[in-house]
């Protein structure tokens, strides 16, 4: 074993002396330390606390803090109408009323007051139709016969009657022929409603049909020089005749 040089002994004691300083800088704290190659002759001494180290990272983010509520604020703006909800359930049954004598006591005046008022009319209307026979109007069963007092060939007679929504008198039973004969002075004869024109011989209605009651005079329908119409007489018989006759009286009639 080779003894160290003094000179080289105090180098390493000093530069021994030098590492706590230089290694710890920045975690001061009490150490000792022993010399592992030479034997120290005198216990480590402990050293001023080193100057203060720099800032370390940025820490990790902490947990949220607690929530501190505040007042309620003020009331929003009315939001717009919701959609309409669905049907609710039926409700229950209601209790029985009371009032049904009461409403068919109702209805017994109103049709007892309708039943006055149609007996008025009635007796009304009667009054007209018996002014009316004054007038040369005839009333009987469903029809009137009205005479115009006017005196025409078939053609114009039948243009006057369909203006007032009628057509040219037919009777279709003794009394109807009765009726529109009463209803022809002073004139001596009246056209019908009936032709002959489309069939010689066939008279039919003019609304299409052919004739089911007739009171022809001895020996016609004879078509005399062409006759396709017909007149009913003041003796209440009938005779064919020219439809271009013009001294021919005009009576129309009236069916509901
Ligand atoms: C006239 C016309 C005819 C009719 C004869 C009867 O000539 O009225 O329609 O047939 O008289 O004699
Ligand atoms: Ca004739």
């Amino acid at each position: 074993m080779t003894l160290l040089q003094p000179s080289n002994a105090l180098v390493l004691w000093l530069s021994l002396l030098m590492v706590p300083s230089s290694v710890n800088m920045d975690k001061p704290e009490e150490k000792t330390y022993s010399c592992p190659v030479i034997q120290c002759s005198a216990p480590a001494v402990i050293g001023l606390p080193g100057r203060d180290g720099r800032d370390g990272p940025k820490g990790e983010k902490g947990e949220p803090g607690e929530e501190l509520r505040g007042p309620p604020g003020f009331p929003g703006k009315v939001g717009p109408p919701g959609l309409k909800g669905d049907l609710g359930p039926q409700g229950e049954k209601g209790e029985k009323g009371e009032r049904g004598i009461v409403v068919a006591d109702d209805l017994q005046r109103k049709v007892t007051a309708l039943e006055t008022k149609i007996q008025v009319l009635e007796t009304e209307l009667n009054r007209y139709k018996q002014a009316l026979i004054l007038k040369k109007i005839k009333s009987i069963g469903r029809k009137i016969f009205v005479s115009t007092g006017k005196e025409d060939t078939f053609a114009n007679g039948k243009s006057l009657c369909e203006k007032a929504g009628s057509v040219l008198a037919s009777p279709r039973n003794e009394a109807e022929n009765t009726a529109i004969k009463d209803l022809m002075a002073p004139s001596k004869q009246a056209y019908m409603g009936i032709s002959d024109e489309q069939t010689e011989g066939r008279f039919m209605y003019l609304n299409g049909g052919a004739v089911t009651y007739s009171n022809w005079k001895d020996g016609e329908p004879n078509n005399l020089k062409n006759e396709d119409c017909a007149v009913i007489q003041d003796s209440g018989k009938w005779n064919d005749v020219n439809c271009l006759s013009s001294n021919v009286l005009i009576i129309c009639e009236f069916s509901s």
